[in-house]
Parts: structure tokens; C-alpha cells; sequence
């Protein structure tokens, strides 16, 4: 499919940064180990570190090596690189995927997340590819602390072509998200997105205003909100673990949104994420376009890192060879 193959480099084009740090140092060590030993198993699992895959799942995927190794050994330093992605697609199987149950009347998505991670443009883009797809979906603003953020919400609602239900600064954030789910039954919208607000610093208080607004969801539209999505920002490395779980407590998560995957060489906190978490990646933003942001699929995202590009995409100066 056409589209599909202008995602899939558009995705290489994103995860150049990836591609060319930790996953060219894990080609270069690779390359440069003569002979498979634990030499360059130490090795791997130190690239592995510092690329952000995160303790736990460097461990499985080194182990996993390990026991290939010893059950069929390698022959060429492509074998090693083979045998990793294969761990690799193993410690990111099972899980949800992108793709959105909308089955509701209407299905409600809660977006949480810290201070700048990409809630805000996220929503946006999302909204956009649903309306592409024929969905009608309502934003909720209810990230109220702004006013900047209401406006923010607004442009991109013009841009995706939907409706935004908003109320003034300080609003009570649940009660935007009441309004939202009325107005998606008045006018026949199948899904109502919600943003919210992430100042972190008054944690306890985000906290409290995220399980209230849950709540009020739940008593809005029952079986709602279905998703509960977390938007982490990839560049913040381990740090966006720590604040998952603290999300996770608050209100329980069905999956991760990770951001900006674009704008960092290590690329390895999509496993982090599923291994140390147990959370799926549902969906990706490789760049600031609306297409930029897509499902997560384990498949294409191993063969974005792992295929080194001949020619440059359009516009991008990367990678020369
Ligand atoms: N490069 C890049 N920038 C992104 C991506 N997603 C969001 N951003 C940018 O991150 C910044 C903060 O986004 P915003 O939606 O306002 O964050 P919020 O505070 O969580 O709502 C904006 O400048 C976005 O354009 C991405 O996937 N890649
Ligand atoms: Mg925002």
C-alpha cells in the first residue's frame, strides 16, 4: 500500500537519530568482536544502557543472546544483529496495538501526561486521522489551568475539522469532560478525546483532579473513559518511567503514547516501557506533522532501526554513506 510505504519512511526518517546512535554502536560492536564471547555480550548490554532500553529488559534481551548463542551459535556478526531483533520482537509482542475501539456511543479517551510531553498535539493529530477515517470526534479541553491550552486545543480542532467543548480558565476540568460526553450525544460524535493539564510539581493535586475527572467519565458513560492514555515524552529517558508509574497509580493506564521518538538517539525506551512497565506502546510521534504520529507496530519499528537507509527521503540530509 502506498501510504503504508510513505509511513514506513517517514518512520526511518524518525528514527534516524535511533538508527544512527545506539543502534549503529550495537553494529559497531558487533563488528568489532571478532569471536562471540562475553566480551561483547558486556558489551551489547552496556549499548543497550545507555540507549535507554532499561535494566530489565537489557538483561532479558542479553540472556536471551546468551542462550541462543549457546544453543546454535553464530557464524557472522549479521547473525548477532538477526538473533537481537529477534529478542527484541519478543520482549515488545502481545499488547493492544494502535488501533482504537470506537464501538462506544461515545467511546471517551483520557490523555495524561506531564507538562509538555505532547498531550496537546497529540489529541490533535489523532482527532485529524479519525476524521480522515470518517469518525466524528469532540475534544474535550478540560486542561483549564491555561487559557493558552483551551486555544491551543482550538486550533487543532479546526485543523482536524471537529468540535471542541470548552469553558473558561480555572473550569473545573471534569466537568468539561460532563459537557463533552452530553454534547457527543447531542450531535451524534463517536468518540470524545480529552485533554488534560500536567503540571507535575503539584503532583498530589493532578492526581486527585485525574481520578475525578475518571469519575466523572464513569458516571457520564458507563464502561468509560476505555482508554487511558499515557503521553510520555522519549526524550526524557528513564525519567518518563517514573512517571508512568506514578500515572498508573492514579488511574490505571491501558497504554502509553510515546512522543518525539524523532528527537533522540536512544530510541531503546520503547522497550523500557513494555518490559519494566508491562504497558503497551499503543501509538508513536516520530515528528511534528499531523502524519507523524501512528500506530505503534513492533514489526515496522525493528525494521526502521535495524535497515540502514540507501537514499535520503526527500528533504532530510541524514545518513549520508
Ligand atoms: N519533534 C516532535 N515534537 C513533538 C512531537 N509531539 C509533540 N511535539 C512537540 O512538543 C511540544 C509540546 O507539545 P504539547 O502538545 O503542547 O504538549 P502538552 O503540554 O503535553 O500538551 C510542541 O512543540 C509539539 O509540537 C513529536 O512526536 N516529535
Ligand atoms: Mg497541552
Amino acid at each position: 500500500m502506498a501510504e503504508g510505504e510513505g509511513w514506513l519512511a517517514r518512520l526511518r526518517a524518525g528514527l534516524a537519530r535511533s538508527r544512527q546512535g545506539f543502534v549503529a554502536r550495537l553494529r559497531a560492536a558487533v563488528g568489532l568482536h571478532r569471536t562471540v564471547d562475553e566480551a561483547l555480550f558486556d558489551e551489547l548490554e552496556e549499548v543497550l544502557i545507555t540507549g535507554d532500553v532499561g535494566v530489565e529488559a537489557t538483561r532479558r534481551l542479553v540472556d536471551g543472546l546468551r542462550q541462543r548463542w549457546r544453543s546454535q551459535g553464530w557464524r557472522s556478526s549479521e547473525e548477532v544483529l538477526a538473533a537481537l531483533r529477534q529478542e527484541m520482537a519478543e520482549v515488545l509482542q502481545g499488547g493492544p496495538g494502535g488501533e482504537l475501539d470506537l464501538g462506544g456511543r461515545p467511546s471517551v479517551l483520557l490523555f495524561a501526561g506531564v507538562n509538555g510531553v505532547g498531550k496537546t498535539t497529540t489529541i490533535g493529530k489523532l482527532a485529524r486521522q479519525l476524521v480522515e477515517r470518517g469518525h466524528r470526534p469532540i475534544l474535550a479541553a478540560a486542561d483549564t489551568f491555561r487559557a493558552a491550552a483551551a486555544e491551543q486545543l482550538a486550533v487543532w480542532a479546526e485543523r482536524a475539522g471537529c468540535e471542541l467543548v470548552r469553558h473558561g480558565p480555572g473550569a473545573d476540568p471534569a466537568a468539561v469532560a460532563f459537557d463533552a460526553i452530553q454534547a457527543a450525544r447531542a450531535r451524534g460524535a463517536d468518540a470524545v478525546l480529552v485533554d488534560t493539564a500536567g503540571r507535575l510539581h503539584t503532583k498530589n493535586n493532578l492526581m486527585e483532579e485525574l481520578r475525578k475527572i475518571d469519575r466523572v467519565i464513569a458516571r457520564a458513560a458507563p464502561g468509560e473513559p476505555r482508554e487511558r492514555l499515557l503521553v510520555l515524552d522519549a526524550t526524557t529517558g528513564q525519567n518518563a518511567l517514573q512517571q508512568a508509574r506514578l500515572f498508573r497509580e492514579a488511574i490505571g493506564l491501558t497504554g502509553v503514547i510515546l512522543t518525539k521518538l524523532d528527537g533522540t538517539g536512544r530510541g531503546g525506551i520503547v522497550f523500557a516501557v513494555r518490559q519494566q512497565l508491562g504497558l503497551p506502546v499503543r501509538w508513536i510521534g516520530v515528528g511534528e506533522r499531523i502524519d507523524d504520529l501512528r500506530p505503534f507496530d513492533p514489526e515496522s519499528f525493528l525494521d526502521a532501526l535495524f535497515t540502514p537507509l540507501e537514499t535520503t527521503p526527500a528533504g532530510g540530509g541524514e545518513e549520508a554513506r
